[in-house]
């Protein structure tokens, strides 16, 4: 018996263009009917598991306002996309200091993608709404929208400028809305909203009616773009997920309808996102998402059998901010890379473009340093699986079949690198140097591997080790802390 909620939902989703029912799973007893064999499942993932690096891009309304409220700094720290949740403003009065400031300038989007692409992205994850409720596409359900307010349609210039880069296309879409005027923010307990805790202006709410603008918005955004290969949802509590709260079960038999090979995160439904889990990949459903998404952090150790993408923020706001200058290092940006594909996880990295869509020059020189590094080292993580050994005190380790690349952090004094496997090794050479072979023998403590004196790179030097049969490793005594560096 379906109750009166889903009745309206129901009524307001035969509203939207019927979609082919033959295809449409039916999802009328709540459970989620899209199944897959998992080798389909592993056919669908293939890209993403080889892809191991994408760009992020944070970008709305606040990214205008740079930082700033009523004409100054208004804190230090935070992420600057919730500047309207800190100032505790009502949409309108958000908007009205907001809008005037985002003036995207004409190409904005290219430049973002080359950069992406010369640093060895291989996929784009973009806001197309973030909490404001702000639609970066020409949309046609309600006027708050780059189409209503810029007679733009932004989205479709990011993908554009993807596209001509070669590159996957992501949509990051808030669940989470500060605008939309039925959004009941009082049943949405553990999610932020800048009018919590005071009564609704406009009397009552109707969390079903916003359920609809957001299946409908979702709807346009992956009818009208061509193939979409992500979608980024964010996010949900324990208290406030799945259908109660988005209506996630038609949702995703909505997209899956759409486009079918597209690869969803997991916060439709709460999950260990941003908590540190003891195990996480206990807590991981593979029904309610593709991949878990540690934020701002990397597992202490790889999660098998689970797809997981780390998300960062270059310095200490996914918005930007005119004010944060904690721009994290070339080396540490590397080493993260390095450490995420030594456990087989993928690496998120977040840009936070201005108000009219250029980029501040430290971002730039952030993907360019990792994009000289790639240049020359990118075979050792795209297309890689996790180390098939701990992390040894000199560095970490990524896999491809027989090869085994060891990412070298601490160049050995004696120039003798022990590798903790029983392998004889068929070759073994610098990625920087592949005209010079490095010598090798076979010892009860491991591989041992005669380095030339001087390590290539000042941050991650790559050894490209061919080994014979399956890596038979030894423990490795003291084990690096798996601590991101
Ligand atoms: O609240 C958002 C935040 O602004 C940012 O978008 C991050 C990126 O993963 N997600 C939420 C916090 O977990």
């Amino acid at each position: 018996m379906k109750n009166r909620s889903s009745s309206i939902l129901a009524a307001l989703l035969s509203l939207l263009p019927a979609l082919p029912s033959e295809v449409m799973a039916q999802s009328s007893d709540g459970t989620d009917a899209f199944h897959e064999t998992t080798a389909e499942h592993d056919a669908r993932m293939a890209w993403w598991r080889d892809a191991r690096f994408g760009m992020f891009v944070h970008w709305g309304l606040y990214s205008g306002l740079a930082g700033n409220w009523d004409g100054k700094q208004l804190k230090k720290g935070g992420g600057m996309e919730w500047i309207q949740q800190y100032v505790k403003a009502d949409t309108d009065a958000y908007a009205a200091q907001a809008l005037p400031l985002f003036q995207p300038k004409p190409g904005f989007a290219r430049e973002w993608m080359k950069l992406a692409k010369q640093a060895g992205c291989r996929y784009v994850v973009f806001t197309t709404k973030h909490h404001e409720g702000f639609s970066l596409h020409d949309s046609k359900t309600g006027d708050f929208n780059a189409g209503a307010k810029l007679k733009r349609d932004l989205v479709k210039e990011i993908v554009e400028a993807a596209r001509a880069e070669g590159l996957k296309i992501g949509f990051y879409h808030s669940l989470i809305d500060w605008h939309h005027d039925q959004y009941e923010y009082a049943k949405a307990k553990g999610l932020p909203h800048p009018l919590a805790g005071k009564a609704y202006p406009n009397g009552k709410r109707d969390h079903e009616l916003y359920k609809a603008h957001l299946h409908s918005q979702v709807k346009e955004l992956l009818a009208g773009y061509g193939k979409v290969d992500i979608l980024w949802w964010d996010f949900s509590s324990q208290a406030f997920q799945g259908d109660p709260a988005w209506g996630a079960t038609d949702l995703v038999n909505m997209v899956r309808t759409l486009q079918p090979q597209v690869i969803m995160n997991n916060r439709l439904y709460s999950g260990a996102t941003t908590q540190a889990a003891a195990d996480e990949s206990k807590l991981f459903n593979t029904r309610k998402g593709d991949f878990t998404t540690p934020e701002q952090r990397i597992p202490a150790t790889g999660m098998p059998g689970v797809d997981w993408e780390t998300c960062m923020t270059l310095n200490g706001t996914w918005g930007y901010s005119e004010y944060d200058k904690g721009w994290k290092s070339d080396k540490a940006l590397i080493r993260n890379l390095v450490e995420i594909a030594s456990k087989g996880g993928n690496y998120l990295l977040n840009i936070g473009p201005k108000g009219d869509g250029s980029l501040c020059p430290e971002t730039i020189k952030a993907f360019t340093a990792i994009g000289r590094w790639m240049k020359v080292n990118a075979e050792s993580i795209h297309g890689t699986t996790a180390s098939p050994f701990e992390a040894p005190d000199w560095g970490r380790a990524t896999r491809k079949g027989g090869v085994i690349y060891l990412h070298v952090q601490e160049w050995p004094k004696d120039g003798v690198l022990t590798v903790p496997m029983r392998n004889h090794a068929v070759e073994a050479l610098l990625l920087a140097e592949p005209a010079t072979k490095i010598p090798s023998s076979s010892t009860p403590e491991g591989l041992k591997l005669k380095l030339p004196k001087q390590a290539p790179d000042p941050h991650v030097s790559v050894v490209k080790l061919v080994v014979k049969g399956e890596p038979d490793v030894l423990p490795v005594e003291n084990a690096a802390s798996a601590k991101a560096p």
